[in-house]
Order: structure tokens, then sequence, then C-alpha cells
């Protein structure tokens, strides 16, 4: 059955800190939440930053400052997003690949995303693929709806494959906008994965807010992988916020341990997914 990989996103770029005091925003936060989820299970970590204000940043020397900090701190893999927030140019989002992370996001196509517009046209994912390999940093490949499995697809089958050749794709379900995050739509994706991509591409699942549960649970009953954090969910339960990034992954962790494939490690994930040495 294998072992289930974890990946943690602790900050993303939409939650107010001054909301939710737990999200970790500065550099120090960061680390002792990475540390702490590495504890808790995860494998991966997907990092978006803050400035001094707590408001998103692709700022370069912040981004190599915090993947410098989070090798020194654990033996996480570190994944940069290139997403960022519906804001950012597209100019500043291929930048993020010259902090060298191990892994970057690649998301598959444009989205409405609550009020605003996440876009990712054509030529852009494209560039960023080509990027990503001549960098020899691995894609994690975004999938906010049905369609963009068919644009993987397609990128796949005119851009080649990724670097170390391996497939790797996050479903991220429950966006206002995009596929609903729900146990038929993980199921749907994971047979679209099945018949459309590479044999031995892996897949996780994240659901936003509510729908965390219902696709974890899906996820792993289709063999996936997981991805919790404060991106995405901020309340453990109703009525009660999420105290810690750590206790999202170890919910998952145990969820996992329940279906027989327990977390894996650092080490088996960069094999699984054709990083670099630590
Ligand atoms: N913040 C969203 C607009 C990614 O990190 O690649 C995009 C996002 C996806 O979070
Ligand atoms: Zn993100």
């Amino acid at each position: 059955m294998g072992s289930t990989l974890i990946t943690v996103a602790p900050t993303g770029a939409e939650v107010d800190k001054r909301e939710v005091p737990a999200l970790p925003v500065t550099l120090d936060e960061l680390t002792a939440a990475a540390v702490a989820c590495e504890a808790a299970g995860a494998s991966v970590i997907h990092v978006h930053l803050r400035d001094d204000e707590a408001r998103p940043t692709l700022d370069g020397g912040r981004l190599r400052e915090a993947v410098a900090a989070l090798r020194e701190a654990t033996g996480l893999i570190v994944q940069l997003s290139t997403g960022g927030a519906v804001t950012d140019a597209e100019e500043d989002r291929l930048k993020v690949l010259d902090a060298a992370p191990d892994m970057a996001s690649c998301t598959m196509g444009t989205v409405n995303f609550g009020d605003g517009v996440f876009m990712n046209r054509w030529e852009f994912v494209v560039e960023l693929h080509g990027r990503m390999r001549d960098a020899a940093i691995v894609p994690e490949y975004e999938l906010f709806d049905l369609g963009h499995l068919a644009s993987l697809e397609r990128l796949l089958d005119r851009h080649g494959l990724p670097y170390g050749g391996h497939v790797h794709v996050d479903f991220v379900l429950g966006v206002p906008g995009g596929a609903a995050g729900d146990a038929s739509t993980v199921t749907a994706f994971a047979e679209g994965v099945r018949r459309h991509l590479p044999e031995g591409t892996t897949f996780s699942a994240t659901g936003i807010g509510r729908t965390t549960l219902p696709v974890m649970f899906a996820s792993l009953a289709h063999g996936g992988h997981l991805r919790v954090g404060m991106e995405d969910t901020v309340s453990f339960a109703r009525r009660q916020p999420v105290t810690g990034n750590d206790q999202l992954v170890r919910r998952a962790a145990e969820a996992a341990a329940l279906a027989r494939r327990p977390a894996m490690g650092a080490a088996e994930a960069r094999k699984l997914l054709g990083v670099r040495a630590a």
C-alpha cells in the first residue's frame, strides 16, 4: 500500500493575520511551524511569504532567505509557490524560481478565485514548465478544475516530462470558482489521472475550508497523498480555530496511519518525487 506524502501549506496569500493570529507570517514563525510540522509527519512545505505588514510578497531576497532558513532548520522539501496572490504579475511569479527551491507550484489554468481571477495563461504555464526543467526544480502541478487535467496532458505531450521525470499533481478543491471539494470530485480527478497522465503519476488533494475532511478521506481511499495547512483551512472543527499548522498535519498523519499508509519521511518523499538530494 505504500506510505503517504503529507505537504503542509502553512501561510498562503489570502488569510488575514489580524483575523487569524496563529498564521505564521514572519520568518521565525514560518521556521518554527516548519519544524513542528516535520515532527508531526509533513515531508514537503508549500511556501508563500509575507512582508513586514503581513501582506503577500514575492520579494527575491526574502524568498532566498526563507529557502536557506527552512533547509537549515528542517529536512523538508521546500516548494515555493509561483501562484502568489491573484494580484501578482507573471514576471514576478517566474522570478520565484531564482530562489532555487527543490520544488515549485505550477497551476494548470486560469480559474475564478472568489471575487478575483487567478490568471494562468497557456504561454505562461509553458514558460514556467520549461524554466523549472532548466533549473532542475520539480513542479507540483496544481489542478483547480477538471479542465486543468486536460491542459496538463497537453503540456506533457507537447513539451515533455518535468525535471526528474516524475509527474506529481495536487487537486485544490473547494475554491469558490473551481471544482467542488467532495468525494465524488476527488474520484473524478483520480480517474482522470489514471486515464490521461503518465503511469506512475502521483497525486495529493487539498480541500479548502470545511471540505478539508471529505477531500482528505477520499484521497486516501484512492491511494492519494495529502496537503493540509492554514493556507487552506483555519477552522479545526466548528467554532474551533486551528491552533497551528502542526495540528492539521497531525490529524492528516493520524488519518493516513488509520488507512495503513503512514506518513512518509522527507528522504522517501525526495525519492518518490525525483527531487535532488538534500
Ligand atoms: N494564492 C492563490 C492565488 C499556488 O500557490 O501555486 C494561488 C495559490 C496556488 O496559492
Ligand atoms: Zn499556494
